[in-house]
């Protein structure tokens, strides 16, 4: 029975000391200790020992679980340790690492444009105005003095959701039911998309953005509106900018004009910028038609008014020196942080 103890105890310390993980030290408990042991089974023996034998060999069981159990505590404690340092090792955070890259916004050249084109005319007293962008045939056209079989409303010109709903092709339509309210004076402009069924190419989009502008009072003469788009054009391209008025035709106004600003590249010499001529074209404006004041419900006998359409887009691609409209729509952040 001694020999058969000493047995164990050699066996269970060899495999303590061998089981390397937690796991495997449990199982060696188990083995030895557990309800079916291999010392349990010695216990279980006992009644088959001599009586005046079993407090000797008791006493023996004793010390060998005694024995076992200091050696598998031991073991424990510096498996633990071990498993512990391992997942530090495992976890550890190198402090010295770049951080991570916050990447802030950037404000859209389209948006820089508007905010700037908005800075100037609020300076001067205008309202900002939004509306919609589905409007009805009776505002974007009919009030605007584009009557039906107008080559402008053709179904390849513009995108129909019914025969009288469309996709505004101007932002004039804002300006109409602004009129029709009947407040006056007026001193708005009225940025936002519009759409026509254009294909894409450098300049061209079948969505962009207008801004377009609308004064209505007693007494506003044609040269009001060259007073104010000359003021315009100096804050927006500098203060050397000249302007030139070419007479031009615009259903909703009579007389109507495009405005040219001095190339701010050569200052009107003549370069690659404005293909020589020192002329850069930017919008079209003249007098508001006495029958579209008449049709918003406006008296074209006591009040008279003008206004101007710029695309947001030209400004844009024109002050950032952009040579192609695409870039603007494909919202490449490496493209876009340019500006
Ligand atoms: C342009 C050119 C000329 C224009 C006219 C009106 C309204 F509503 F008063 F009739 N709004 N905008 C206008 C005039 C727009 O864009 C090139």
């Amino acid at each position: 029975m001694k020999e058969k103890l000493q047995a164990i105890k050699e066996e269970a310390m060899k495999q303590i000391q061998e089981s390397g993980t937690l796991d495997k030290l449990n199982d060696v408990r188990v083995a030895f200790l557990g309800k079916k042991g291999q010392l349990t089974a010695v216990l279980k023996g006992m009644k088959d020992v001599a009586a005046e034998e079993r407090p000797i060999i008791g006493q023996m069981v004793n010390d060998t679980r005694a024995a076992i159990e200091k050696a598998m505590e031991e073991t424990k404690k510096n498996l633990e340790a071990k498993a512990r340092e391992e997942q530090l090792a495992r976890e550890v955070i190198d402090v010295t690492l770049p951080a991570k890259k916050i990447n802030v916004g950037h404000r859209h050249p389209n948006t820089i444009a508007l905010e700037e084109v908005e800075r100037i005319f609020v300076g001067m007293g205008y309202e900002v105005v939004e509306g919609p962008e589905v409007e009805y045939d009776l505002y974007n056209f009919e009030k605007l003095n584009i009557p039906a079989n107008h080559p402008a409303k053709d179904e390849q010109d513009t995108f129909y959701i019914t025969k009288d709903i469309l996709l505004r092709t101007q932002t004039s339509p804002v300006q109409a039911r602004i009129m029709e309210q009947g407040k006056l004076p007026i001193r708005m402009i009225a940025p936002g998309r519009v759409f026509r069924s254009d294909e894409v190419d450098a300049t061209h989009s079948p969505s962009f953005h207008q801004i377009e502008g609308l004064v209505v009072d007693k007494n506003i003469t044609f040269a009001d509106l060259k007073g104010t788009l000359e003021q315009f054009a100096k804050e927006l391209f500098g203060p050397e900018t000249r302007t030139k008025f070419r007479p031009h035709h615009f259903p909703f106004t009579e007389p109507s004009a495009e405005v040219d600003v001095s190339c701010f590249k050569c200052g009107g010499k003549g370069c690659r910028f404005c293909k020589g001529s020192g002329w850069i074209e930017i919008l079209g404006c003249g007098m508001v038609h006495p029958h579209v004041l008449e049709m918003c419900g406006i008296d074209p006998e006591v009040y008279t008014g003008f206004a101007f359409g710029v695309g947001l887009e030209r400004i844009a691609l024109l002050k950032y020196e952009i040579d192609d409209m695409r870039l603007l729509y494909e919202n490449d952040i490496r493209f876009l942080k340019q500006f």
